[in-house]
């Protein structure tokens, strides 16, 4: 269990490590001010219906409760160690894993971290105003759980800064509260992280794929030959499926609410969905066209020495790294990328320790397409013939092989001007944005009562009715 009566609560026995104690003690009141600054708006003083980890173990981990979030106990928690646990992949395959870091890989494991932990407090930044236009109660607890639990993110990669990395690390874990997403002169470092996230519908889309691009990079580093990362990243991957769960039905609550509209109002055209109050479906599109390919960016270039080096020498790990049947070294191994070799996009195998951006980026795809294929049950069931699809790899692409070309939805090469001709049937346009926001202008904070664009949902939280107070306002 968690020993909830320290400042920081934690399961990595800090109080035997007076000298990193006073040092995230240090860390902690920066951290609350980057909260009160940086956190939802206007939303300090509400009493919100959270769920806090109480110990580590699958069963029963968390409890909810109402918490005003200034309170909430951000801590420390490990997954438990396994002493048998070894390198199960790379040049040290088979030694026992690594509880200090190795000293000829310290700067690279301080960098994937200082990324890692870079992403967390972006996505609250991201989100900060989110609150004021919620159209639930329901919605606005959700989106208050996943911005708690992205600062406890933040406290576990400064943790293992702290504690492994020395002056160094207790530098990077205080440039990771002074950057800020969208800033010209002290950005986020991965481009996702500075796009703002305007609206819920771009939140939904945001928890959906890029929050998953976080579970895919965390599976990863939890397959890390440097233990604590690893089970640093394992318990942050159990909070982690609430945040895609939320995207993912926020989605499809849009979809099951414009579907209702369009058959009562037997619709069809996406002018007249949208003079009813609800998102048409080719405006989901749109944002899904949007989503998708910033985050596939996020997992690097297609061909990446970096990917490779944090292979071979055991710090990152592929997806499910140890269910994979091969030699765990790659060394002799291929992959293919694709390229664009003219107006054509070719597939090319090349060594697939440098491909392994890619191949996460294809394990990711692979889950992506399931979700998309639930979410188009709905229109199916709804008997609507329109149907969500995932644009080429290629499209809108700023890292990798297709970075600087113009690459349709459908996979057609094209040129810069012939792309820009379509931008706007392809992404967001400003006028689908203001659309988009005109329905969220206000908040919904009735017990039970959901904005008209949007479905409740099937069951509430923790058992909870739909008509619970999950944000009490007092
Ligand atoms: N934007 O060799 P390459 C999450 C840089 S999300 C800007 O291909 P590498 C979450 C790259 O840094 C998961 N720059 O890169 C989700 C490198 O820079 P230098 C976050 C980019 O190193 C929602 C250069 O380009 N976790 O948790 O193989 C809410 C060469 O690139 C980008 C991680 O990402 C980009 N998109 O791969 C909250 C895991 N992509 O060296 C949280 C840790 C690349 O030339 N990070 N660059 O200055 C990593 O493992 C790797 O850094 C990356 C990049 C996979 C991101």
């Amino acid at each position: 269990m968690i020993d909830y009566t320290e400042k920081i609560p934690n399961n990595v026995d800090l109080g035997r490590d007076r000298v990193l104690q006073r040092a995230l003690e240090h860390w902690q009141p920066a951290y609350m001010n980057w909260w009160y600054d940086m956190g939802p708006s206007e939303s300090h003083a509400l009493e919100v219906y959270l769920r806090t980890a109480t110990s580590v173990e699958p069963d029963g981990w968390a409890q909810f409760g109402y918490v005003r979030m200034p309170e909430y106990r951000w801590g420390i928690f490990l997954q438990p160690r396994d002493a048998s646990r070894q390198v199960n992949f790379g040049v040290h395959k088979g030694q026992p894993a690594w509880q200090e870091v190795p000293g000829e890989y310290r700067s690279t494991l301080r960098r994937v971290i200082v990324t890692q932990g870079d992403t967390e407090p972006a996505s609250v930044e991201q989100q900060r105003l989110l609150g004021m236009c919620c159209p639930s109660l329901y919605d606005l607890r959700n989106i208050f759980q996943v911005n708690v639990e992205e600062g406890r993110h933040l406290w576990a990669m400064v943790y293992l800064l702290h504690r492994y990395f020395g002056r160094d690390g207790r530098e990077e874990a205080e440039a990771l509260l002074e950057r800020r997403s969208g800033d010209a002169d002290n950005p986020r470092i991965l481009g996702a992280f500075n796009e703002p996230t305007p609206d819920w519908l771009a939140f939904y889309m945001f928890t959906f794929f890029t929050d998953r691009d976080g579970k895919f990079q965390l599976c990863a580093l939890a397959e890390s030959g440097f233990d604590p990362l690893a089970r640093t990243c394992r318990f942050m991957l159990t909070e982690e499926a609430h945040h895609m769960f939320v995207g993912e039905t926020g989605i499809s609550r849009i979809l099951q609410r414009t579907c209702e509209v369009m058959k009562e109002h037997k619709v069809e055209n996406a002018s007249d969905v949208r003079a009813l109050g609800v998102i048409d479906l080719q405006t989901m599109q749109k944002y899904l066209n949007f989503h998708f390919s910033v985050t596939i960016d996020l997992f690097g270039s297609d061909a990446s020495s970096n990917a490779a080096s944090y292979y071979t020498t055991g710090l990152k790990g592929r997806y499910e790294e140890t269910k994979i049947a091969d030699d765990h070294e790659l060394q002799n191994a291929e992959y293919p990328v694709l390229e664009v070799s003219g107006n054509r996009i070719i597939t090319r195998q090349v060594s697939a320790l440098t491909a392994l951006n890619e191949r996460l980026r294809d394990d990711y795809i692979a889950e992506i397409q399931g979700g998309v294929d639930r979410w188009n049950k709905i229109m199916e069931q709804a008997g609507i013939s329109f149907r969500l699809t995932l644009p080429h790899k290629g499209f809108h692409r700023a890292i990798g092989n297709f970075a600087g070309h113009f690459v349709s939805p459908a996979g057609e090469v094209l040129s810069k001007e012939a792309w820009e001709n379509n931008r706007d049937k392809w992404m967001p346009s400003a006028a689908d944005q203001k659309f988009v926001q005109s329905l969220m202008t206000g908040r919904v904070i009735e017990p039970g009562k959901f904005a008209n664009w949007i479905a409740p949902p099937i069951r509430g939280v923790n058992r909870q009715p739909l008509n619970f107070e999950y944000v009490r306002f007092n």
